[in-house]
């Protein structure tokens, strides 16, 4: 079983005591980071969900495999976000209301900090007047990132993107992102910017500012 396959599996079986080793042992192999990331880890999710659409497995080992990628994730991040720079601003982020899903918005936080933004995480279920109140203290505001993972909370997506977008507060672009969030829902919640992945939120953040 190659490195990869074995952080695979580890992820799907939630197994928190063996990641950090295989990690570590694969960085220092010499494989890609990223390719650690989306082929091992994120690769390991989509197996996740499956097995849990398919009854196969339940929220316990959801949430397991998931505390098993973030482990994984903190070894990676130094090399992921090297040389991260705070001159484009600041950038608030968060998972809207409803939804507890945090490791895909992480991700994006991660990619979109080594672009050069000032990070500012709200976490996850993030009430809409949480936003507004983060961008009024933060005048330095360039950026407001939304994520969600459930059907269920697009509509907290819609509401929090329109009551940001309403406020009278200027500045700064709202974009959006999250598995089931596409371009078109994004410019029907009036967002400035969609991104499908991480790396492109990083891409899409930048190209918001300048
Ligand atoms: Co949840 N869950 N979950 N879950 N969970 C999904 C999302 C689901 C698809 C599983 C399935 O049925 N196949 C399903 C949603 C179905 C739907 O909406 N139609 C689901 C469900 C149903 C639920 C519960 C309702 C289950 C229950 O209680 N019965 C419940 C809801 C809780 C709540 O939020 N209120 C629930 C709970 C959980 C756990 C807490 C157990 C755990 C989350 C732990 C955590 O995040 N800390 C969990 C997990 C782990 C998943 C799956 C298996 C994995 C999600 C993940 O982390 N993926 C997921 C199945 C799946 O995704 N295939 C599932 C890896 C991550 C890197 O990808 O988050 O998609 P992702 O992020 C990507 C892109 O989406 C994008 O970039 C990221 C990286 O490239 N992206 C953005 C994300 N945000 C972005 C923002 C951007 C741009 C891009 O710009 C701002």
């Amino acid at each position: 079983m190659s490195k990869i396959e074995e952080i695979a599996q580890a992820v799907e079986t939630g197994k928190l005591k063996l990641i950090v080793g295989l990690t570590e042992e694969a960085l220092a192999e010499g494989i890609d980071p990223l390719k650690i990331l989306n082929e091992g880890m994120v690769g390991a999710m989509e197996v996740v969900g499956g097995k849990f659409q398919r009854s196969e497995i339940f929220v316990p080992e959801m949430l397991v495999a998931a505390k098993t990628m973030k482990k994984g994730v903190e070894i990676l991040k130094p090399c992921l976000a090297a040389g991260a720079s705070t001159s484009l601003g600041k950038c608030i982020i968060g998972t809207v209301y409803g939804d507890l899903h945090d490791i895909g918005k992480n991700l994006v936080a991660m990619m979109i900090e080594s672009a050069g933004f000032e990070m500012i995480d709200l976490g996850v279920d993030v009430p809409v007047a949480n936003f507004i109140d983060t961008i009024k203290a933060n005048p330095g505001t360039k950026l407001v990132a939304l994520s969600c993972l459930l059907t269920t909370t697009m509509p907290a997506m819609k509401e929090t993107a329109e009551a940001i977008k309403g406020s009278g507060i200027s500045g700064f672009k709202v974009i959006v992102g999250g598995a089931p969030i596409n371009k078109e829902f994004a410019d029907q919640i009036g967002a400035d910017g969609y991104s499908e992945d991480a790396a492109g939120a990083a891409i899409l953040a930048k190209k918001m500012v300048s």
